[in-house]
């Protein structure tokens, strides 16, 4: 979200012109790979209940389809062969009658998160931030932040427009539900973590404008990504599912489909 952030403040060129993440901010991590775009994701249906603690340890989760090709895509030229991030993440989408839920469980080595207030600026904490656009032929979208102090930013935008994005911060309530469970220390920079996990529910009330839960069926678009901060990097590293063009998490035109499957 930093980059609709500098957007609403008319910083176009200060964000545009960010060094990449790509410099040897990781002296003696090897460079993996990084794996092409997955063309679609389902969404598959819960088979049974799933508690909110941050372990995706229930049997419903083990039907889930893994994402984990979060990579700046972005940065991908014909010379210049991508990498994974230095820190992996695991992302899993299941839904029901009533949730859409989610749980990510990231590898981090320097647990950042300061920002306290809802909707505050989270994308300058280490976030998990997650958008979905119901439909091609409609504007609107939907964008959910998460950071290991389980601090939250949500947003439903109307209408993509930069300028206008600040007025949308706080502008409506939603009532997603998060648990996160960190491994280290949170915001003691001086030692080595291991990483955070997330596990969410958005209930389907909190998609009413654009016509609320989806059907078997449906094909909905997004992306999941994050922004991980650490000492040793020169900027945060940027990682989303979606195989975007530019560095831009706001970009739909390159997000993926995501097809809601119903139950087998
Ligand atoms: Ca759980
Ligand atoms: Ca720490
Ligand atoms: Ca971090």
């Amino acid at each position: 979200m930093r980059i609709a952030s500098a957007y609403a403040r008319g910083a176009i060129a200060l964000t545009l012109s960010l060094p990449c993440a790509f410099a040897a901010d990781a002296p003696g991590r090897k460079d993996v790979p990084a794996p092409e775009p997955r063309e679609s994701f389902e969404c598959r249906r819960a088979s049974g209940p799933i508690t909110l603690d941050g372990k995706a340890d229930e049997s419903a989760w083990k039907n889930a389809e893994v994402c984990d090709n979060f990579v700046p895509y972005w940065l991908k030229t014909k010379n210049a062969p991508l990498r994974k991030p230095y820190t992996n993440t695991t992302a899993r989408l299941l839904w029901d009658d009533k949730y859409l839920y989610f749980h990510a469980e990231m590898e981090d080595a320097d647990l950042f998160a300061d920002v306290t207030e809802q909707d505050g600026e989270c994308w300058n904490n280490d976030v998990f931030e997650l958008f979905f656009k119901p439909s091609d032929k409609a504007s609107p979208y939907y964008e959910f932040e998460v950071t290991p102090r389980n601090t939250h930013f949500d947003m439903f935008v109307p209408m993509r427009n930069y300028t206008e994005f600040a007025k949308w911060f706080k502008d409506r309530e939603f009532q997603w539900e998060t648990k996160v469970v960190t491994k280290g220390t949170l915001n003691k920079r001086d030692d080595r973590d291991t990483g955070w996990s997330v596990e969410g529910r958005i209930p389907w009330t909190d998609f009413a404008p654009t016509g609320g839960a989806p059907r078997a069926g449906d094909e909905w678009k997004f992306t999941l990504c994050r922004y991980d901060y650490a000492v040793g990097f020169k900027e945060p590293e940027l990682s989303a599912t979606a195989p975007l063009t530019m560095k831009n998490y706001h970009y739909f035109e390159d997000y993926s489909p995501l097809k809601f499957v119903g139950a087998r």
